[in-house]
């Protein structure tokens, strides 16, 4: 179970940073973002739904951590 919850702490992370680089490199023109989403369009192409899908997939990785947290340590 606490595997879970770390890879869940993990994942959490690792999207935050790219969502926070994907903003970062746009905003400072380090890649390429014509159409003005903050998405650098060289990833829109593969990688679209994980910006789409944002913020059901933060809630999700939330509702876990807080979930096995409480089951692991209350
Ligand atoms: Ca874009």
């Amino acid at each position: 179970m606490k595997e879970i919850l770390y890879t869940l702490i993990f994942t959490a992370i690792l999207m935050g940073s790219v969502y926070a680089y994907a903003v970062y490199a746009t905003r400072t023109g380090l890649k390429e973002d014509e159409n003005k989403n903050f998405i650098p369009d060289s990833w829109e192409k593969n990688f679209k739904w994980a910006f789409t899908g944002k913020a059901l997939i933060m809630l999700a990785l939330g509702f876990g951590i807080g979930f096995l947290t409480n089951e692991l340590f209350f």
